[in-house]
């Protein structure tokens, strides 16, 4: 059964705790690192909880906290040596394309900085500041630390000597504030200093019950205005005075406390600062039991979109991190399953809501740096779209809205970046991007030319339709597409062997083949995720063209082209072909799975469909092996859903969960889990999260047009009983299933058209085909 949250606030420290233990995540005492502590946020302003005794760091973040500014990287002639470069590679001259293509066919200027872009015009995601509550004289016994995932609050509470104290945290979407409430119980009263403070470029003042952390970021461009920003807090108490000085206020003798932080930048909003101090009064006039109260209204109607039950265990009953590290020792605990799962959709509406200003980077909404890994940008060879993997078949199909806006914003450059470079209509964006919509190829030929990037986050503006049928988004995305599908048609070129239509120049992402005699190199054309990402496009820009009933002569040159582009290939030793010629991997367990694109999130690669392949894809897959980053140990999740093994995809995700402490950057293995729950690349990377939650949702559901499989990936230790409630089907289907001994025993489809949906279930134990007609 499941526990209201409200029983949450009311148990006791030391006795048995009462929580639901697939919505909650516990912690028995403070966090030693930023990897354990407590993320909240409202897809805007996002706070990570220490919850220390002695002092509570609380990091705070603002999504549009960017260093940098637009920057022109374009190189105006780079489409001049294009055709040298691409005669180079007809002729298999690959290394001396590459050698051309770093000389003249890159970014102008740093692009990237090679991901130290602190200072320079790309610029980084950055933490907003900290805010300190110092707490004066506590000794504490009987601690524990919860996020409950359904309140999106943080409960820290402890015995004192003379009492008990509770903390409630949490990020307010309705009133847009972070909420600090620390409460004394009867006997205790409440001594604490208060103050926010940033490693650079930023001062605090202190005014009254105020305290404000103001700063400006660097462009890194000689006339360009940094990113401004601001923390605003306000201190309210119950009982006791307030004592302002230069350092933050001092609050003595309270019985209770409130702290309101207002956070905002001047990216999108020149009155910034004004709009903070009017968020912080509106607030300030309401209770803490009213702001807390809509909090939990708010949440609640995201949260409670979903419901899955998988078997609990003993194991249920522990802190989280133990439960991680039993897990890890062989111990069965499929609720945890559930936890990581509900945790991944947490993540998902807290980083990213309808009103958010910019698409989860690489962190969310959560970093604790000024140079953030990789910049915490947006990287489109994998990591953006897997942020939103989740997002359709989880049932939040309105929380990809910061995705499906921003996506348009790239056109204007995008369109620049395709004549620059391939003196091509349309519009391309490459490997990264970031807010001021960066679209130029990297710095580095040898990853940064990827050409794909822009046409693979379409697909998930065709996959918000395919979701929802909704024709009036449909309508408005078109004109994206189309111009994505408008480059590619300019751009491909006929490959000599067999005349196919191909991408040149490109390469498959970051990873690196052993040509037969030039040795080890990335430029290439017609690497198969481009031709798999350009099948894609392709199809849908003419599926979206006949619903409209549009551009039919457009639908045409699509509908020819598509019949030539060049065809997924099995290579020699039965796996399937990562490029156009069979070569071998220079190392053959890299993170990037792209040629398995087909297969995941695509859908040209099926076992019933396309058994070869989908047996291909199966060897490449074990060559790649079971280990990974997170991110790739993600991905490796759904691959094997998709191949209808559930018992070899829960494998891959109890790796996933894997308890780790490595914190350096590592691109070959060493992904995991750390204690708080978030995904280790390691860093901390939050695609991981993203990319497994669907991948467990596409575990107990997979869906295509017209045709739905129940449990396609049931693995064996989840078999004996469990349900899910709400997940989405392609065709606008929300689906409720129960089983018991790995068979389905009860179903329910339910839509607002009438209409028939073929029905399989995918146990792999005994496939029946279903009618149903929805209600
Ligand atoms: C790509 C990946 C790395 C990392 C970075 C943010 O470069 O290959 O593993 O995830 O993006």
């Amino acid at each position: 059964m499941k526990w209201p949250s409200l029983l949450l606030a009311i148990f006791l420290p030391g006795s048995i705790m009462a929580f639901d233990s697939s919505t909650t995540i516990w912690a028995t005492a403070p966090a030693a690192k930023f990897y354990d502590s407590s993320p909240l946020g409202n897809g805007r302003i996002g706070a990570m909880v220490f919850g220390g005794v002695g002092e509570d760091r609380i990091v705070l973040n603002e999504s549009t906290v960017w260093s940098g500014g637009p920057q022109d990287a374009d190189r105006e002639d780079a489409y001049k040596v294009l055709p040298e470069i691409r005669n180079l590679l007809l002729h298999d001259e690959n290394r001396k394309a590459q050698d051309l293509l770093q000389q003249n066919f890159i970014c102008k200027g740093p692009g990237t900085s090679f991901g130290s872009a602190k200072d320079a015009p790309y610029g980084c995601y950055q933490i907003l500041g900290n805010l300190r509550v110092r707490y004066l004289g506590e000794q504490a016994t009987d601690y524990s630390r919860i996020l409950d995932l359904k309140a999106a609050t943080s409960i820290v509470s402890y015995k004192t000597d003379d009492g008990q104290i509770e903390r409630k945290a949490f990020v307010s979407a309705p009133d847009q504030v972070f909420v600090y409430h620390v409460q004394a119980s009867k006997g205790e009263k409440l001594n604490l200093d208060i103050s926010m403070d940033r490693p650079e470029n930023a001062t605090s003042s202190v005014s009254g019950s105020h305290i404000r952390l103001a700063g400006q970021l660097k462009s890194g461009l000689p006339n360009v205005e940094g990113v401004r920003f601001l923390g605003h807090a306000r201190v309210l108490n119950i009982g006791g005075q307030q004592h302002p000085d230069g350092a933050g206020i001092h609050v003595t003798n309270a019985d209770e406390v409130l702290i309101l932080v207002a956070a905002g930048t001047s990216m999108f909003d020149p009155h910034f600062e004004v709009t903070c101090l009017n968020q912080l009064e509106r607030a300030a006039k309401r209770s803490f039991k009213d702001l807390n109260g809509r909090q939990i209204r708010d949440v609640r109607q995201f949260f409670s979109r979903v419901d899955l039950e998988l078997p609990k265990t003993e194991s249920s009953k522990l802190p989280t991190v133990e439960r991680l590290a039993e897990q890890a020792k062989g111990k069965t605990d499929p609720d945890l399953a559930a936890l990581y799962f509900n945790f991944g959709r947490y993540l998902l509406f807290s980083s990213s809501r309808p009103d958010s200003p910019l698409p989860a980077n690489l962190q969310g909404i959560w970093a604790e740096e000024l140079q953030t890994p990789w910049n915490g940008d947006f990287h489109l060879d994998i990591n953006l779209q897997m942020n939103y993997w989740p997002a359709e078949v989880c049932n939040l199909s309105d929380c990809t809205k910061p995705l499906l806006d921003f996506l348009p914003k790239l056109v204007p450059n995008g369109r620049k970046t395709a004549k620059a470079y391939y003196n091509a209509r349309g519009w391309v964006a490459h490997v990264v991007t970031n807010p001021w919509w960066f679209t130029s190829p990297g710095e580095g030929a040898g990853w940064g030319s990827t050409v794909s990037g822009g046409a693979w986050l379409t697909e998930h503006q065709w996959d918000h339709y395919a979701f929802t049928g909704d024709k009036t988004y449909l309508k408005s995305a078109y004109p994206v597409m189309k111009e994505a599908a408008l480059f590619f048609t300019d751009m491909l070129i006929a490959e000599p062997k067999h005349g196919w239509l191909v991408t040149a120049p490109s390469n498959s992402p970051e990873n690196t083949y052993i040509h037969p005699t030039q040795g080890n190199l990335n430029t290439c054309m017609g690497p198969t995720m481009d031709q798999q990402i350009v099948h894609e496009l392709f199809e849908n820009t003419i599926k979206a063209s006949e619903i409209l009933g549009v551009d039919p002569d457009f639908r045409k040159e699509l509908q020819d082209k598509l019949a030539k582009l060049a065809p997924m290939q099995i290579a020699p030793d039965g796996r399937l072909q990562e490029w156009l010629e069979p070569y071998k991997e220079a190392e053959p367990h890299h993170r990037h799975v792209s040629h398995l694109y087909g297969l995941y999130p695509s859908n040209q690669i099926t076992v019933d469909g396309t058994p070869a392949l989908a047996e291909a894809a199966k060897k490449s897959l074990e060559a790649r092996g079971d280990d990974g980053t997170g991110w790739s140990l993600a991905w490796k999740v759904n691959f094997w859903a998709r191949l209808h093994d559930g018992n070899h995809a829960l494998k891959i995700l109890h790796r996933l969960l894997m308890p780790t402490g490595v914190e350096g950057y590592n691109y070959t293995n060493g992904g995991g889990t750390y204690s708080n729950l978030f995904d280790a690349h390691p860093p901390f990377q939050i695609d991981g999260n993203f990319g497994a939650t669907a991948g467990i949702a596409e575990m107990l559901l997979q869906s295509r047009d017209g045709e739905i499989t129940l449990l396609p990936a049931l693995p064996d230790e989840w078999a004996a009983k469990g349900s899910v409630k709400g997940l989405r089907a392609r065709g606008d289907l929300t689906v409720e299933i129960n089983w018991r001994d790995g068979h389905v025993v009860e179903y329910r489809l339910t839509g607002p058209n009438a209409k028939t949906t073929k029905v399989t279930f995918g146990t792999g134990r005994e496939p029946v085909k279903h009618k149903a007609t929805n209600g």
